[in-house]
């Protein structure tokens, strides 16, 4: 990694992505102990420890639940009931999906705690070979002989060397990125490329029960350029991810929602 002599542009991506784990907001958190049950699926729910790390996986199944999308795309668990000051580790066990939050600063309705600043991760488990060529180099300056990345050849700056260097066997080596979760209160979060396909989790940090923002009915949503959009407004809806439900069950699987539930339509 650190003798990568690819074009800046590209080096620059791979500095930001490179490290197996970003850390957002840790602070005090860095000390906090793994959870038991960082598996999916496994539920020793110890989230009455503050500290606590909670592990959040990003999943791509198919077929699809919903002939809406080509596969699932979700966060699993999707909802989450943790304590203040606990830190949820997200691992992207699949590549190619950030964790954003719902907020002004990104130009989308509040659906976090007032006094919440915007957070988001790097786009992450990002891997060369799952983006097209040509949308990995930005486009070549005029005079600088840009046309010749177009017939296959990619420059002389070694750029070709990937198709038989380390990098193209590199399997999808799972990410983590942590954030800390310390203002009690009810967090919706998306996945940006797939927020249309409903990739969606919900937070319920302390032990509250409502939101000051619509979690049941997709009509009374604001409108959807204000987010959510698509089927994250399914997502978001689901009775499944009802703030109190989520504190009930602690972890609540993508498999829960009702919208995912085979027999449904
Ligand atoms: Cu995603």
């Amino acid at each position: 990694m650190s003798r990568d002599t690819h074009g800046p542009y590209r080096r620059d991506v791979m500095k930001t992505i490179g490290a197996g784990a970003a850390v957002s907001v840790l602070g005090g958190a860095a000390m906090a102990q793994e959870d038991d049950d960082g598996d999916e699926g496994a539920d020793g729910d110890t989230d009455d420890d503050s500290g606590t790390v909670h592990t959040v996986q990003t999943l791509i199944a198919g077929p699809a639940t919903n002939p809406e999308r080509p596969a699932d795309f979700f966060f699993q668990p999707t909802g989450l009931h943790v304590q203040p000051g606990d830190v949820v580790k997200f691992v992207f066990t699949t590549p190619d999906h950030n964790v954003v939050s719902y907020h002004p600063a990104f130009g989308m309705r509040r659906r976090v705690p007032v006094g919440v600043d915007a957070f988001s991760s790097p786009l992450l488990g990002w891997r060369a070979d799952s983006i097209a060529d040509d949308q990995i180099e930005p486009p070549a300056e005029p005079g600088e002989g840009g046309e010749e990345g177009e017939d296959g050849e990619n420059g002389e700056d070694g750029e070709g060397g990937e198709n038989g260097g380390e990098e193209e066997t590199s399997a999808p080596v799972p990410s983590t990125w942590l954030h800390a979760f310390e203002t009690a209160g009810v967090y919706d979060i998306l996945c940006s490329p797939h927020e249309g396909f409903g990739m969606n989790l919900r937070v319920v940090v302390g032990d509250v029960e409502e939101a000051p923002f619509e979690t049941s009915n997709p009509d009374n949503l604001a409108p959807p350029r204000a987010g959510p959009v698509g089927l994250a407004r399914v997502t978001l809806t689901d009775p499944a991810l009802e703030p109190a439900n989520i504190v009930e069950q602690g972890r609540v699987p993508w498999q829960a929602l009702s919208a995912n539930q085979s027999g449904q339509g």
